[in-house]
C-alpha cells in the first residue's frame, strides 16, 4: 500500500457529538416531526445499508454497478488523463474500483467521509488493488466546504464522484446548494460524475424501499435504536413502524417512522409526546427524469455533458461540467 494512503486528513469541521441531542430535540419539536437521514449511518446502520444494497428489490446498487461494468472505460475516457478523483462518501468500493481501473494516470484519489472507520477501510481496500495510486483520505462532512489535501502533482482536472443517488436524499434546494459547492471545489476545468436514480413505474420504486426481508424497516428503526444507545432515550422500537411511500407529485419516496400508539418518549430532559399514527419524517429519496436533473444542474451553473443509462432506464450515471465552460 502507498504510504501516503495512511495519512488521514481531518479538516476539523466534523460536528461535535454534544450537538446530537440538540439536533434530535429540535427535530422532534418541529411540526411535523423530522430527523435528518444522516442519523441512519452509525456502525449498525451502515452494515444494514450494505444489506439493503443486496436485496433483490433494491435495484439502485445493482443497476449502477452494471452500468459501471459496461461503461467504465467510456466514462474514464470522458474524464480524461491526470485526474484527481474526489469521492463524496467512501462506501462504494466496487464502483470506484471499476472506475479507477480504467482511468489513465490518476493523480490521486480523495475519499471524503465523516467517520474515520469506513475511510480507513476504503483506503485499505483500494491500496491493495491500486498500490501505485496516491490515496488522500479526508475526514470531513462533504455537505460543508472542504479543504482538499494538496495533490502529489498538478491534476489536469478534479472530478467529484458522487455515486449511489445520494443526491436524491437532498431536497431540490439543498441539492442545488450542494452541486454549487461541488462546482466551486472542482474548479474551472473540473467535472462531476454523479449517480442519479430515475423516475419509473411506482411499484418498483416502492418495493425497493419496502423489501420483503424487512431489512429497510430494520435500517429505519435502527435510527431510534441509535438514539437510545447514544442519548439514553427510551424509544420503544416495537411501538414504531417503518413507512415508505412514493409521492408522485414530488417525485420522491418519503420514509417515516410511525407511532403505533399514543406515547411519551424521554429524550434528554425533554419528554416528547406522540399521537397514534403520528409520523417522524426521516428520509426523502428523490427520483429524477433526465430533463428534471438537467434543470436542477442548470440552477447550480452546471451542464449535463453525458448520461449513461441502463437498457431498462432504471438508473443513470451523469457527467456534469460548468455551464458554458470551454474546458470540456
Ligand atoms: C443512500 N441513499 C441513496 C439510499 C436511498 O436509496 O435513498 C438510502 C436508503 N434508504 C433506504 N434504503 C436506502
Amino acid at each position: 500500500m502507498n504510504i501516503r494512503a495512511l495519512d488521514l486528513h481531518d479538516d476539523g469541521r466534523t460536528p461535535p457529538a454534544s450537538g446530537l441531542l440538540e439536533i434530535v430535540q429540535r427535530g422532534l419539536r418541529a411540526q411535523p416531526k423530522r430527523l435528518p437521514s444522516w442519523l441512519f449511518y452509525d456502525a449498525q446502520g451502515s452494515a444494514l445499508f450494505e444489506q439493503i444494497c443486496e436485496q433483490p428489490e433494491y435495484y439502485l446498487t445493482r443497476c449502477e454497478i452494471a452500468l459501471m461494468q459496461v461503461h467504465a472505460a467510456s466514462i474514464a475516457d470522458r474524464l480524461g488523463v491526470d485526474v484527481r478523483l474526489v469521492e463524496y462518501g467512501s462506501g462504494s468500493a466496487t464502483k470506484t474500483r471499476l472506475l479507477l481501473g480504467h482511468m489513465a494516470s490518476p493523480v490521486s484519489y480523495v475519499p471524503v467521509e465523516i467517520s474515520p472507520d469506513p475511510l480507513h477501510q476504503s483506503v485499505r481496500q483500494l491500496g491493495d488493488c491500486f498500490p501505485q495510486l496516491p490515496v488522500q483520505p479526508l475526514c470531513a462532512d462533504f455537505t460543508r466546504p472542504l479543504r482538499l489535501p494538496i495533490p502529489p502533482r498538478a491534476p489536469r482536472r478534479t472530478v467529484i464522484y458522487f455515486p449511489g443517488s445520494t443526491i436524491g436524499n437532498f431536497s431540490a434546494r439543498e441539492a442545488v446548494t450542494l452541486l454549487r459547492k461541488m462546482r466551486g471545489e472542482m474548479g474551472e476545468n473540473g467535472g462531476i460524475l454523479i449517480g442519479v436514480d430515475l423516475k419509473k413505474e411506482v411499484g418498483s420504486i416502492e418495493a425497493a424501499y419496502n423489501d420483503a426481508a424487512g431489512v429497510t424497516a430494520a435500517f429505519t428503526l435502527n435510527m431510534l435504536a441509535r438514539l437510545n444507545r447514544e442519548l439514553g432515550s427510551d424509544f420503544d422500537l416495537a411501538a414504531f413502524r417503518h413507512r415508505a411511500h412514493y409521492n408522485a407529485l414530488a417525485g420522491r419516496i418519503e420514509t417515516s417512522l410511525v407511532s403505533q400508539r399514543a406515547q411519551k418518549v424521554q429524550v434528554g430532559r425533554a419528554q416528547v409526546a406522540f399521537g397514534e399514527g403520528e409520523a417522524i419524517r426521516v428520509e426523502i429519496s428523490c427520483k429524477y427524469s433526465p430533463e428534471d436533473f438537467a434543470s436542477l444542474a442548470a440552477k447550480a451553473g452546471l451542464e449535463v455533458m453525458r448520461v449513461w443509462v441502463d437498457p431498462e432506464r432504471m438508473f443513470s450515471v451523469q457527467y456534469l461540467a460548468r455551464a458554458g465552460s470551454v474546458a470540456r
